[in-house]
């Protein structure tokens, strides 16, 4: 009926994130390829920004569509949430957090290649530290470098086979969200405590992949895969070297809160 017209209700807008994000370009595709929602747009500004129009909508019981993600805190915060069905398969399905390295790296430093490659953990080891990070506004460096030391049996295992340096240094780059930011912070921790100096640089997810492909980073763990990065990923893929997920089972797409009465990005009307 009328009353459930909410692509009139939303203006036709899809609630977005950073400009730079690989959710946004995505959903620039989705607009695309979508017959029904042709001529929307996405409101690109911040993840904050974002989140802050959700809790109104929620509050209010108004109808909302953002770009959302796992891991991340939003189903924690607000369960009452779901994910359209996405019959087009822009968003993928599963997605996996990849580390990358510069081409080079492992033969100018072994054992820091090999701690990263080694480096891997779960999405609610992530979880838990972005959980923390948004209720007690602690500083996520902070919070990740404390997991490091009450998890420490799974952090031995990402050195194992690797010899301490004595102050190597390694450039890390990564993006501004909580997940990297907490993974980053992790294996800096982790290195540390074995002798290694550890820079993260938090920049554009496009920058991200120009860094290690040129040789300023010597690695990543920000590479969301294989769709959200597609772009990135497809354009210096022969300029870095893919160490696989070092997460599995994370995802994007679009979501809605369940009180609206719709499944799928088909059910939108134009
Ligand atoms: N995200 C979270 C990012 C990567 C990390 C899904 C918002 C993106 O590029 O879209």
């Amino acid at each position: 009926g009328a009353e459930d017209n909410y692509s009139e209700a939303v203006d036709h807008t899809i609630i977005g994130i950073e400009p730079g994000a690989g959710i946004s370009v995505t959903t620039e595709k989705a607009i695309e390829e979508y017959d029904n929602l042709k001529g929307w747009d996405v409101e690109l500004s911040s993840t904050g920004a974002m989140m802050s129009e959700l809790g109104t909508a929620i509050q209010n019981e108004e109808p909302i569509i953002i770009t959302g993600w796992n891991p991340h805190w939003m189903f924690a915060q607000y369960p009452d949430m779901k994910y359209l069905k996405d019959p087009q398969g822009i968003y993928g399905g599963e997605e996996t957090l990849n580390s990358l390295a510069r081409i080079g790296f492992e033969e100018d430093n072994p054992d820091a290649y090999k701690f990263i490659d080694q480096f891997e953990w779960e999405v609610e080891d992530m979880e838990e530290i972005m959980y923390e990070a948004e209720e007690t506004g602690e500083d996520i460096e902070d919070i990740s470098a404390q997991w490091v030391e009450d998890n420490q049996d799974r952090v031995d295992t990402w050195a194992e086979g690797v010899n301490d340096s004595n102050g190597a240094e390694i450039k890390l780059a990564s993006t501004p969200w909580d997940s990297e930011r907490a993974s980053s912070g992790v294996l800096k921790a982790a290195m540390e405590q074995h002798g290694f100096q550890v820079t993260v640089t938090d920049v554009d997810v496009a920058v991200v992949f120009e860094s290690v492909a040129s040789g300023d980073a010597d690695a990543t763990l920000a590479a969301w895969l294989p769709v959200t990065h597609k772009d990135f990923y497809e354009k210096q893929k022969d300029n870095l070297i893919d160490l696989g997920p070092n997460l599995e089972g994370a995802k994007i797409g679009l979501v809605v809160p369940e009180y609206m009465d719709i499944d799928s990005i088909e059910d939108l009307e134009p």
